[in-house]
């Protein structure tokens, strides 16, 4: 008998965030669209911010796949992410409100957990906890993130699945209710929530849903059976992984390649080509250790600079995202845990005019030198980052379309990084449209 595996047909690519999360990966998505028939979230939730510009007008997605924005394209929310139902109505006619068709192309997973008011004010009052406790906080979204997973993994989770059972979703909700109120005016000194207007609330946008609600595994090695190409959009970054990032700061969901296959419901054998999202510097919004990091304030300064001509603010929150060097230490970490296949530069543009750049090559930890971005948050925050510098370059690399193209400092730049990653650099984003794009592949 012929062995039907998933990998017989279409040409399946996973990008994911190579570093705290933010380098770019909405925009290659979008690019990547052009040639795919489906895109896939497999982790996160609407924490995740994914900036587009396209002809100019710029949108941001949070839940919702980034290939929404391409007519045709189905959009699937696999099981790996946690779905906020109120937020995810309200981000379907922020598009429809653009002239966008949602939800005939929008596919739900029925065993998404869902995140719901319950865990929004955990994760808020936790934050507050750590604060004022001295624990210092994680710097989360405050979107319930956390909370939503912890559930799930304790097997009491309210799943997308339940929506459609009024009954079922009473009993369990009331379950959950009761042991988070406890939290919440207990340690948490917050207050209790009321069953009855979670419940009503929950019961209207799931008539909405309803429609929208799929075997999303199913429908994926369908669709790669007959040769179309599927897209595995990642959320956040590797160094913010709940196993591999700079734990406890972290987010709750792995977001390295290997999810994307259990995250959507289909085999590994399903994920062809691994692109890494990689900006040309470093950003890191929230807490934990950033060994590149570079103070921002004074005008003048790079860090300054990065900030600045970068635009470096959450798409969620608007917090300033913190700035710093690339540290090709840590993406040498990323590069491994993700099977990277190649990667694509982003915001190359943004280092233009700096007199001189620098890439972190190692660490000095302990009095001694490594290579690699260590496992222990603790050790991240004590390595000093050891240099190679380069001049800069003065030209404009902004919207150059192809890389003889680019000043030779800056390609001398890239060329260095990839010899010491050990990966192709395959794709240079030099700006925030679709068509400011180099392919090397
Ligand atoms: P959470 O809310 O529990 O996931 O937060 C835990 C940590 O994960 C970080 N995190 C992010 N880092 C970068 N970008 C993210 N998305 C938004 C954006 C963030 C924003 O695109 O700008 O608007 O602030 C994202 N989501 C989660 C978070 O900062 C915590 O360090
Ligand atoms: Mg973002």
């Amino acid at each position: 008998m012929q062995q039907q595996t998933n990998a017989a047909a279409g040409h399946n690519v996973v990008v994911v965030g190579t570093q705290w999360g933010d380098e770019g990966k909405g925009k290659v998505v979008d690019w990547l669209t052009d040639h795919a028939e489906a895109v896939v979230r497999f982790q996160g939730g609407h924490n995740a911010g994914h900036t587009l510009v396209i002809k100019g007008v710029k949108t941001a997605l949070q839940l919702i796949p980034s290939g929404i924005m391409r007519d045709g394209v189905a959009c699937f929310i696999g099981n790996g992410v946690v779905v906020d139902p109120t937020h995810l109505l309200s981000e379907i006619e922020r598009l429809e409100g653009i002239g966008l068709d949602v939800r005939s192309r929008l596919y739900v997973s029925e065993s998404c957990p869902l995140i719901l008011p319950f865990h929004v004010e955990v994760d808020r009052a936790r934050e507050a906890l750590r604060e004022t406790s001295g624990a210092g906080k994680i710097g989360t979204t405050g979107k319930g993130i956390g909370p939503a997973y912890e559930d799930k993994v304790a097997r009491r989770a309210l799943r997308v699945q339940d929506l459609k059972h009024p009954e079922r979703f009473a009993a369990k909700l009331r379950e959950l209710l009761a042991l988070h109120n406890v939290a919440l005016t207990g340690y948490l000194k917050s207050s209790a929530l009321e069953f009855q207007p979670i419940f009503d609330h929950a019961m209207k946008v799931a008539e909405q849903l309803k429609p929208m609600l799929a075997d999303v595994g199913y429908m994926l090695h369908t669709i790669n059976r007959r040769g179309g190409n599927i897209l595995f959009e990642g959320a956040q970054g590797t160094l913010l992984d709940i196993d591999h990032g700079t734990y406890p700061y972290v987010t709750s969901s792995n977001c390295v390649a290997g999810n994307a296959a259990a995250g959507s419901g289909v085999g590994p054998d399903m994920l062809h080509y691994i692109l890494g999202i990689t900006k040309a510097y470093t950003t890191r919004v929230g807490s934990g250790p950033f060994p590149t990091e570079l103070p921002m304030d004074e005008p003048g300064t790079v860090g300054h600079h990065l900030s600045t001509v970068g635009q470096e603010r959450g798409t969620v929150t608007g917090r300033p995202r913190r700035c710093g060097w690339l540290d090709a230490a840590a993406l040498k970490r990323s590069i491994i845990i993700n099977g990277i296949s190649g990667l694509c530069i982003t915001k190359l543009d943004v280092l233009d005019g700096l007199s001189e750049i620098k890439v972190c090559v190692g660490y000095e930890l302990n009095g001694k030198r490594i290579d690699i971005l260590p496992l222990d948050a603790d050790d991240v925050a004590a390595c000093v980052p050891i240099y190679d510098t380069f001049p800069g370059w003065s030209d404009t690399t902004f919207g150059v379309t192809e890389w003889d193209k680019l000043p030779l400092n800056a390609r001398r730049y890239l060329e260095r990084v990839q010899e010491f990653i050990g990966a192709p650099i395959d794709m240079v984003s030099t700006g925030p449209d679709r068509v400011h794009t180099i392919l090397l592949k």
